[in-house]
C-alpha cells in the first residue's frame, strides 16, 4: 500500500501587524524568542518531534533572516525526505496576488504539495503560539473518530476566551457548533462546556470553562481540497463553519500549556515568564526540544553583576549591572551600573572588534548593546540596538505610541526599541 503523505503547513502571518514594530524589518516567523530562537521554531520543532518532516512555512513576504534561519537551522537527512519550505506571496506581486487570509494563503500553494491522494493529511499550524504537542497523537484521535477535520481544542476559563473561535462538542467529541470569536458573553455562556470535557481535564475545579480552538487543524486531504474551492478566505471565519453539518469535525481536547503569542504584550509576558523559577513552557525538556540555529557562540560572561531570574543565551558580556526578571538573547553586552528589571533584550548579529568600538567613537555613536548606567524598565530591546550611557527607557505611565516612522514605541505599555536604533547619551524617555 502507497505510505500516506502528512504535511504540514505553518501559517507564518499575514497583513495584520499585531506584533508591530517587532516585524516591521522581518516578518512573524523570524521574530527571536526566548534569547536564542525563533517563533517559527516552535511549530517547527513540534512538527519534528512529532515524526512529521515535511514542512511547509507559509508567509506573507520572505525577509532574509527567517531564509537564513530556517536554512541555518533545519538540515535533513537526505534519505529521509525530509525539507522546511518558504512560500511566500511576495514573487506573485503585491496587491490582489497577496494572501487574502489563511485558507487562501494554503489554496494559492496547494499545488506545491505533494498530498493529494486519498489517506493523506493536512496538518495545518499558526505561526505564533508557544506551546508543545504531539501531534502524532492528534492524528491517531483524527484517525479513531473517523472524522474528516479535527480542531485542538483547549478548555478556557468564559473570561478568557476574547479572539477565539469557540465550540461545542458532543459526548464523542464531535463538533457541533462553532462560533469564530464571538464577543456576547451570554453566547460565551451558552457555549460553556459539559463533564465529558472536564472529565479530560487535569484539574477542572469548579469554574465554567469553554471550548476555544487552538487554530491548530487536522484535514483529510480530499476534504481540504474541496474545502477551498469554495468562495473562502479564512479558515477560522468560513472554513471551519461552512464545514459544520457537511463533513465529520471532531475536536482533540488539549488540556496543557497554550498562549497564543501573536501581540507585543503577549510575546512580552511570555517572554518574562520564562525567566520563572518553574515557567508554564518549558524549553529544558529534552524528550522533546525545542531546536533552533546552533551558533557556535561562546558562553556568557557575567562580571560582579546582581542577577535574579533571569535568561542569557550565550555570548552575552554583562559587567556590574543588575538584571532582574529579562533575557538576554545572544550576543547582548550590558555594561556598568545599568539596571534591567522586566527586559527581553534580543541581542545582537555580531560582536564588535576593536576597529568597530574606535570607528564608534569617531562616529560619535555608542556601542552595539546597552551603555553604562542606564535604567531600563518593562521594555523589548531588539536586536543590534545601540544604547549609550545615562539613558533611562521606562514606558510607566506613559501612553501607547507607535507606528512605522517610531524608533522607540510604547504598545500595549511595553516599550519596544526597534532593530538598530541608536539611542544618545543621556536620553530619557
Ligand atoms: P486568529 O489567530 O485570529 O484565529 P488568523 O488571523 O486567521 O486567526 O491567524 C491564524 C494564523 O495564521 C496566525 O498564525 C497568523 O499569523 C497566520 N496567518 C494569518 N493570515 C495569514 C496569511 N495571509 N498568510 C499566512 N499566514 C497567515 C485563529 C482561529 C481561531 C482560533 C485562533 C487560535 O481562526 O478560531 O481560536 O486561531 O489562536
Ligand atoms: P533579524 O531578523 O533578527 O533582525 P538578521 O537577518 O539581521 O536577523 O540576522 C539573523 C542571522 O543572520 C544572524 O545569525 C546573523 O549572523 C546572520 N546574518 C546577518 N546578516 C547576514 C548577512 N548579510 N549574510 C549572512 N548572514 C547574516
Amino acid at each position: 500500500m502507497k505510505k500516506r503523505k502528512i504535511i504540514c503547513i505553518i501559517m507564518g502571518g499575514g497583513r495584520g501587524s499585531r506584533l508591530s514594530p517587532l516585524t516591521r524589518d522581518r516578518c512573524k516567523p523570524a521574530v527571536p524568542l526566548a534569547g536564542k530562537y525563533r517563533l517559527v521554531d516552535i511549530p517547527i520543532s513540534n512538527c519534528l518531534n512529532s515524526g512529521y518532516n515535511q514542512i511547509y512555512v507559509l508567509s506573507q513576504f520572505n525577509t532574509a533572516s527567517l531564509h537564513r534561519h530556517i536554512q541555518e537551522s533545519y538540515k535533513f537527512d537526505p534519505y529521509a525526505g525530509g525539507f522546511v519550505d518558504i512560500l511566500s506571496a511576495e514573487q506573485t506581486n503585491q496587491g490582489e496576488s497577496w494572501y487574502q487570509g489563511t485558507a487562501d494563503a494554503v489554496r494559492q500553494n496547494m499545488h506545491h504539495f505533494q498530498g493529494h491522494s486519498e489517506g493523506d493529511l493536512y496538518v495545518i499550524l499558526s505561526g505564533d503560539q508557544l506551546y508543545r504537542m504531539d501531534l502524532a497523537d492528534v492524528v491517531r484521535e483524527h484517525d479513531a473518530s473517523g472524522a474528516e477535520v479535527t480542531i485542538t481544542a483547549k478548555p478556557l476559563g468564559l473570561d478568557e476566551a476574547e479572539g477565539l473561535g469557540l465550540m461545542r462538542i458532543n459526548d464523542d467529541l464531535e463538533i457541533t457548533e462553532f462560533v469564530e470569536k464571538p464577543t456576547d458573553p451570554e453566547l460565551i455562556k451558552g457555549l460553556a462546556v459539559g463533564d465529558g470535557v472536564r472529565q479530560k481535564m487535569k484539574n477542572p475545579g469548579d469554574r465554567d470553562y469553554c471550548l476555544a480552538s487552538m487554530g491548530i487543524y487536522v484535514f483529510n486531504a480530499n476534504t481540504l481540497i474541496e474545502a477551498l474551492k469554495t468562495d473562502t478566505t479564512d479558515f477560522g471565519k468560513e472554513i471551519i463553519p461552512g464545514l459544520l453539518g457537511q463533513s465529520k469535525m471532531c475536536s482533540y481536547v488539549f488540556d496543557d500549556y497554550w498562549e497564543d503569542i501573536g501581540t507585543v504584550k503577549a510575546f512580552f509576558d511570555a517572554n518574562i515568564r520564562l525567566t520563572d523559577p518553574v515557567p508554564p513552557f518549558n524549553f529544558f525538556d529534552e524528550e522533546a526540544r525545542i531546536f533552533t540555529h546552533a551558533r557556535f557562540l561562546p558562553a556568557s560572561k557575567i562580571n560582579s553583576c546582581v542577577v535574579d531570574r533571569a535568561i542569557l543565551a550565550d555570548g552575552c558580556i554583562v559587567t556590574d549591572a543588575t538584571i532582574k526578571h529579562s533575557t538576554l538573547g545572544v550576543r547582548s553586552v550590558v555594561r556598568d551600573k545599568t539596571l534591567f528589571e522586566n527586559v527581553v533584550m534580543m541581542g545582537a548579529d555580531s560582536f564588535e572588534t576593536v576597529e568597530d568600538l574606535e570607528e564608534n567613537k569617531v562616529l560619535g555613536r555608542p556601542d552595539l548593546g546597552v551603555g553604562k548606567n542606564c535604567i531600563v524598565k518593562n521594555a523589548i530591546l531588539d536586536k543590534s540596538v545601540r544604547i549609550g550611557n545615562n539613558v533611562v527607557l521606562d514606558p510607566t505611565g506613559l501612553p501607547d505610541k507607535f507606528g512605522p516612522e517610531l524608533d522607540i514605541a510604547i504598545r500595549d505599555g511595553v516599550l519596544v526599541v526597534c532593530k538598530d536604533t541608536i539611542v544618545p547619551d543621556g536620553f530619557v524617555l
